[in-house]
């Protein structure tokens, strides 16, 4: 089966106290995590090694930066490289999260070059795609998506596609209490699937997780994780919540 994944994205969230109290509480909430299955916290810089520690020991649980240069080193003042992130352990990064893309400028070819960066090192990006309101109500999402996807990833060979994570992240759900349907959901993951298939072949692209973001909760996770495209979620709001985040771990296939 293909790994199935929660992961939490607490954006910029949080004071140091109030990110030790969170994780302390999810360390203390008892949940378990099958062989596929994986828990992955994507917390701000400062934070990281705090909860690289504190996660030591926790089967099949991991630590992911929310971001990383396109360069390993060198006179780029306040970004931070994937050997950096290597080097304290953290074993993902999100890429490309809308806000980045929103709010950074961050393009497709800047979100390639990101990748290859990752996987030289050894970190496994969380690539995020998604459309906004205005894209989805003409009707081009599909082509719209599947861009993003072509324009980041598809210089990489089968063995390199298969290190990463997709998460789909319609815009007009994020942060806004308005998930995509279910069925929304599945409809865009099976579309990518084959867009990945196309290119890749079909063993390929089935061996992919693709999580859904935007607005899961404890309340809907179940049946978004329920279908057969969707491996999981990438979590906001609901995962600053430590009874919740564990809810929605609980909640994968
Ligand atoms: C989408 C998601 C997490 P939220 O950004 O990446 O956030 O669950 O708050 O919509």
């Amino acid at each position: 089966m293909r790994q199935q994944v929660a992961a939490a994205n607490w954006k910029m969230n949080l004071t140091y106290q109030q990110a030790e109290e969170l994780i302390n509480g999810i360390i203390h909430t008892p949940f378990t995590l099958g062989a596929d299955q994986r828990a992955v916290f994507a917390v701000p810089f400062p934070y990281l090694t705090m909860v690289v520690e504190k996660l030591k020991g926790k089967i099949n649980t991991g630590v992911a930066a929310q971001n990383a240069y396109t360069k390993t080193s060198g006179a780029y003042t306040g970004e931070t490289s994937v050997e950096m992130l290597k080097s304290i352990n953290v074993g993902y990064v999100v890429l490309g999260h809308s806000e980045r893309r929103e709010y950074f400028n961050e393009t497709n070819q800047m979100l390639a070059e990101k990748v290859n960066t990752a996987l030289a090192a050894g970190i496994t990006p969380i690539f995020c795609c998604g459309e906004a309101l205005d894209i989805r109500e003409a009707g081009t999402q599909n082509e719209y998506v599947g861009n993003q996807l072509k324009e980041s990833l598809f210089h990489l060979s089968a063995d390199e596609l298969k290190k990463i994570i997709i998460a789909y992240e319609p815009i007009w759900a994020i942060g806004t209490g308005k998930t995509a349907s279910a069925e929304q959901a599945q409809e865009m993951h099976a579309h990518l699937r084959s867009v990945l298939a196309a290119q890749y072949g079909t063993e390929v692209a089935n061996e992919i997780s693709i999580l859904y973001g935007g607005s899961v909760k404890g309340s809907n996770a179940k049946e978004i994780f329920g279908q057969p495209d969707v491996d999981g979620g990438l979590v906001g709001g609901a995962s600053l919540k430590a009874d919740e985040f564990v809810q929605i771990i609980q909640a994968l296939k």
